[in-house]
């Protein structure tokens, strides 16, 4: 990336410092900040003291293989007793871990003592159907309580699961099942998603006739729908029928703090999938750690909601193993935001006096376009942090979520990571950082990452460039599952020595860290390098747009020429009106941004395609930009997204 294109293009200047009654009462304050800074092994050391070990570690990082990681490597500890039993017999098996929310309306509260008979059920029936430590099992669920309590027990048993989102297809499903030979698929009937149940079970039915996938003996079955769906004799089980067998005391066993606890699968831009491998006593250490820090947890009053699907790797991660790591009382919910209306989120907020909110800009900027009046109706002062993850968050989308979601009083927290890193890296803390709208800001305590140029030399501050991380961290992946040397060329090959994550970033005049997005995704327009990030910020600041994707077109005067697709507010417009709009558009980006980032084209659309964790495809509009055939659609939400936005264009029947 040049620097000039992008030192000129930042333009944001607001700043929010933290509350003064954040600051008084801050789980890490700047001083402990600073000493974490001094001595990142320590510090590490220290965290991992959040848990409660059968062995404790002596030693902190082996990295006499780089970049094989081993964390923690002579400890040992059980990662379910950590996220359950420890509070239980802390005297705190009362406390509600998980407040459900279904859907159409039900709702039922676990406490830890509650969680600790289901998932101890649960591993006695894993057992009882063959599986050991180290077995894989593939877990395809909605979000239920049964798809927390079934992960816990892989964990508890030592067997890695790999979830899969409830949302992928059948080949999806059977690809990941292969991969990771697992042996056992936990699914349900089905769940409910906009306002009616919709089938689960026939996808596993589907993926199990596929060549690679006759090691799954069973699938267990949680009812949730009641609807009908086709049964497998000898191979398929009831959950509730099935745990009804067992005891609900289970004795767990310490494994090493480098047992495999997870697979998660992460799509790439192109390829295989590659399946992202992470291991116990430090990851668990990173996750609670985070989870403490970034949102000032307090377990004992905080009620915490992270509106992710547990198929992503935040779910993972802030759902299940940092917050019951921690103790915490959570909400989770199994539907989408607006069933039965827009504002079911804000009322599951008033409901339950969240406090803690973590969501994605996707969901931030759906819930603006719905308008202001929406979250209005509801009491929100419960809330006193807000996080935002999976994008790079365009200031209008930060400003409107502190402004109409947090009251203009309480924090946010842009917390940049990825299912590689396990654990938040980079995020502003409530009680410490000065937060800049749209910037993740500052490393963690523990955690160092710059941004560096073509060479991986660090860049100075005002500069552009790649985002890497520059030390091992404890909660990293260890390989990609089965393909130690995808893990080198990947991640390591690019920046010898040096962690490269696959985003552009830019250090501003204060050395704070920007997010500009995939380096997949950056522009070259007549020798320039323009993030699309930073196109579709400026596109957002109009008042007329809701959402913005931008994708850079072969052009052949060009290089590539800028192509935005963006989503009105208010929706219903004329096409005359349209056309006046798009100049105005493009008028308003150059002004933003200088003429160089002006966009060719402006094409507005009614939505955008996007993945279950709300990721734009970039890629996509790219082949519908540059006329090609659409490439791979299967991690879409809902594929149909892209024929609607092919008749949008010019030429199209
Ligand atoms: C947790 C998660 C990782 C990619 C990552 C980056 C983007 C996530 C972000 C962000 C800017 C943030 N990303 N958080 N970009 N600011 N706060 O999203 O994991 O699904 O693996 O995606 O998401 O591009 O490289 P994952």
């Amino acid at each position: 990336m040049t620097n000039e294109s992008l030192a000129n293009l930042m333009t944001e200047t607001r700043r929010f410092a933290p509350p003064a009654e954040v600051t008084a009462d801050a789980n890490v304050t700047a001083a402990a900040y600073e000493a974490a800074t001094a001595d990142r092994l320590a510090f590490w050391a220290t965290q991992a003291r959040r848990l409660t070990w059968a062995e404790e570690p002596r030693q902190t990082l082996d990295w006499s293989n780089p970049p094989f990681a081993k964390w923690f490597a002579d400890g040992r500890l059980n990662i379910a007793y950590n996220c359950v039993d420890r509070h239980v017999e802390n005297g705190l098996g009362d406390r509600v871990a998980i407040h459900f929310e279904g859907e159409p309306g039900d709702s039922r509260s676990l406490t830890y003592a509650e969680l600790q008979r289901e998932v101890s059920r649960a591993a006695h029936a894993l057992t009882a159907l063959g599986v050991e430590a180290g077995d894989r099992v593939a877990i395809y669920m909605p979000m239920l309580p049964e798809t927390v309590i079934a992960m816990l027990a892989c964990a508890r048993i030592g067997a890695p699961h790999s979830v899969v989102f409830g949302a992928f297809s059948p080949d999806a499903l059977a690809t990941r099942i292969q991969d990771a030979d697992a042996r056992v698929v936990i699914t349900s009937d089905g769940g409910y998603r906009r306002g009616a149940p919709s089938p689960l079970k026939p996808a596993v039915d589907e993926a199990l006739t596929r060549p690679g996938t006759q090691n799954v003996r069973s699938v267990l079955v949680v009812r949730r729908t009641g609807q009908d769906i086709p049964w497998t004799e000898g191979r398929d089980l009831w959950w509730h029928e099935t745990l009804e067998q067992h005891p609900d005391r289970h004795q767990p066993r310490a494994f090493e703090a480098e047992h495999p606890l997870f697979i998660l699968y992460t799509s790439g831009t192109t390829g295989k999938p590659k399946g992202i491998l992470h291991t116990s006593g430090g990851y668990l250490t990173q996750v609670a750690f985070t989870h403490h820090a970034v949102f000032d947890l307090k377990p004992e009053t905080d009620v915490y909601w992270c509106t992710a699907d547990v198929g992503w790797v935040t779910g993972h991660s802030y759902i299940v193993y940092g917050p019951l790591a921690n103790g915490a009382t959570q909400v989770l919910y199994e539907g989408t935001p607006n069933t039965p209306h827009n504002g079911r989120w804000w009322e599951i907020v008033e409901k339950y006096g969240v406090t803690l909110l973590y969501t994605a800009p996707t969901a931030i900027r759906t819930c603006m376009k719905w308008g202001d009046d929406v979250p209005a109706r509801f009491d929100l002062s419960s809330l006193r942090v807000l996080g935002s993850v999976g994008e790079p968050i365009n200031p209008e989308a930060w400003i409107w979520y502190r402004k109409h979601i947090g009251g203009d009083r309480t924090p946010v927290v842009d917390t940049w990571w990825q299912t590689e890193t396990g654990a938040v890296m980079i995020s502003p803390l409530p009680g410490v950082t000065a937060a800049k709208p749209g910037a993740a800001q500052v490393p963690l305590p523990g955690i160092s990452a710059t941004v560096v140029d073509d060479d991986g030399a660090e860049v100075p501050d005002g500069s552009g460039g790649y985002l890497t991380v520059t030390e091992p961290w404890p909660s990293m992946l260890r390989t990609i599952w089965g393909d130690d040397q995808r893990y080198l060329d990947t991640y390591w090959s690019r920046f010898p020595g040096k962690y490269f994550a696959g985003d552009g970033a830019k250090k501003d005049a204060d050395g704070d860290i920007w997010l500009l997005g995939r380096v997949d995704d950056v522009m070259l327009v007549s020798g320039h390098n323009i993030s699309t990030t930073e196109v579709e910020s400026a596109l957002v600041s109009h008042p007329r747009i809701a959402e913005a994707a931008v994708v850079g077109a072969t052009d052949p005067q060009t290089t590539q020429a800028i192509c935005a697709f963006v989503i009105l507010r208010g929706g219903a417009h004329q096409a005359d009106e349209e056309a006046g709009l798009v100049e105005e558009l493009r008028a308003h980006v150059a002004k933003e941004l200088g003429p160089i980032a002006k966009p060719k084209r402006i094409l507005p659309v009614d939505e955008l395609p996007k993945t279950r964790s709300g990721k734009i495809m970039r890629r996509l509009l790219r082949d519908v930009a540059e006329n090609r055939e659409l490439g791979d659609v299967t991690t879409l939400t809902d594929s149909s997204v892209m024929e609607l936005i092919q008749a949008k264009l010019p030429g199209a029947a």
